[in-house]
């Protein structure tokens, strides 16, 4: 007999399915579980908001403690640049299925740098500007402003003054650079030396106030000297006053003036022309020399040796005694005073005559010249009794005594020679 077989009951069936779904149910579960954790296990490592600062580099390795291999960012990365702040949402994926959102923050905290510019100026100068005062200055982002952090300082005293300079990038990172300043004050005038008071000028002659004119100033290395010579006149013999000043940069001033004669030879009589043109004729066999006092003193051995001294009555002008003295070539003081004279006017050195005064040794009456040569007034004496050349006041015997004060000042720096003629040849 064939089997039949038994049905199973409704009641079994349904505990087959029932039992079923469970084990279904049972390994979703599992898998879900699974799932999570290793995504778990990927995510809780991943450091999701990471900064860098400006003008350094990221990679995947900063969004991780430990990177896996198949990490990767999914968002195009090659667009961000890292020199410039500013915030990214990246997403990184790992393993096949899983991916994260991240955050990108790039900033500058990094201050600018720089260097000091030493500054040196004087008082009355414009106070540095800023940007002079620094320089080598450095930021990734730039520099957004420079400036004296407290203001320009009081350096109207002079002096050293560190003064604070303030450099700010455009995040407002900044560096303070400390300036070191020297700061002059001048207060002292310059000095003018080389001054010539008392000058003779021969009428026509070209002078120039600034030969030999020094300015110097304890700071101005070139203070600003003016002449004002506007109302000398040098073809219009007088005595004038030069004034100068002296400016150095500071504004101190110096200030100084010198006193001229414009000297003419004149003749005063026009009968005495004669005089004059016997003078000419002899001044050219006389050499003229390098300097006026080679000239000077060359006149002054012609007459010493052309003259000779021959006491007796005068002549009432000096153009009339110089007229006897080279027609006669004999004269007594007077007379070879006189002939010097005339010589010296023809040779335009300025000349005079010098009367003996208050003397304590003889009451005649005496007669020298004063010349002006090297330029300074000397005595001369062409007589054979006293001969002297270029002789300065203080060298001066008691036979020559005078008036001091009708006569221009003298030099007081003595001649190199004072020998006259007639002494240098008896030596
Ligand atoms: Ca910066
Ligand atoms: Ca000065």
């Amino acid at each position: 007999m064939s089997g039949n077989k038994e049905k199973p009951s409704s009641k079994k069936v349904f505990r087959i399915v029932r039992i079923s779904l469970a084990v279904l149910f049972c390994l979703a579960a599992v898998s879900a579980v699974s799932l999570v954790a290793v995504k778990d296990f990927y995510t809780k490592p991943l450091i999701t908001d990471v900064t860098i600062e400006a003008g350094s580099t990221f990679s995947l390795d900063d969004f991780f403690v430990t990177k896996p291999d198949s990490a990767r960012f999914v968002t195009d990365i090659s667009g961000i640049d890292t020199k410039i702040p500013a915030v990214y949402g990246l997403k990184i994926g790992f393993d096949k299925y899983f991916s994260q959102e991240v955050r990108l923050t790039i900033q500058d905290t990094t201050a600018p740098t720089g260097k000091a510019v030493k500054q040196e100026f004087f008082t009355i100068d414009p106070f540095p500007e800023v940007e002079k005062c620094v320089t080598d200055l450095y930021d990734l982002n730039g520099i957004a402003e420079v400036k004296f952090r407290d203001g320009i300082p009081d350096v109207s005293s002079g002096g050293d003054f560190t003064v604070p300079v303030v450099v700010t990038d455009p995040y407002q990172n900044s560096t303070v650079i400390n300036v070191p300043m020297h700061v002059t004050k001048d207060s002292t005038p310059p000095v003018i030396t080389g001054l010539k008071d008392n000058q003779m000028v021969r009428s026509g002659d070209d002078i120039d106030f600034r030969d030999g004119i020094i300015v110097t100033d304890d700071y101005d290395p070139s203070p600003v000297l003016t002449v004002d010579a506007s109302k000398f006149d040098v073809n219009k013999p007088g005595k004038y006053v030069v004034y100068y000043k002296a400016t150095d940069r500071s504004g101190n001033v110096t200030e100084a003036s010198i006193n001229l004669e414009v000297w003419q030879s004149s003749v005063s009589d026009l009968k005495s022309k004669e005089a004059y043109n016997l003078a000419d004729a002899i001044l050219k066999k006389i050499k003229k020399g390098k300097t006026d006092s080679e000239y000077a003193k060359n006149i002054y051995k012609w007459v010493c040796h052309n003259i000779v001294y021959l006491g007796r009555a005068g002549h009432p002008t000096f153009e009339k005694a110089a007229l006897s003295g080279f027609k006669t070539r004999k004269g007594n003081c007077w007379v070879m005073c006189c002939c010097y004279k005339v010589l010296l006017d023809r040779a335009n050195i300025p000349n005079l005559i010098v009367t003996r005064a208050n003397s304590k040794v003889t009451r005649s009456n005496h007669y020298w010249n004063l010349i002006y040569v090297d330029k300074g007034w000397y005595h001369c004496d062409c007589t054979p009794l006293y001969p002297f050349f270029m002789k300065i006041d203080s060298q001066l015997d008691q036979f020559h005594t005078f008036e001091s004060k009708l006569y221009p000042k003298r030099a007081t720096k003595k001649a190199k020679s004072t020998k006259g003629y007639y002494a240098k040849r008896e030596s």
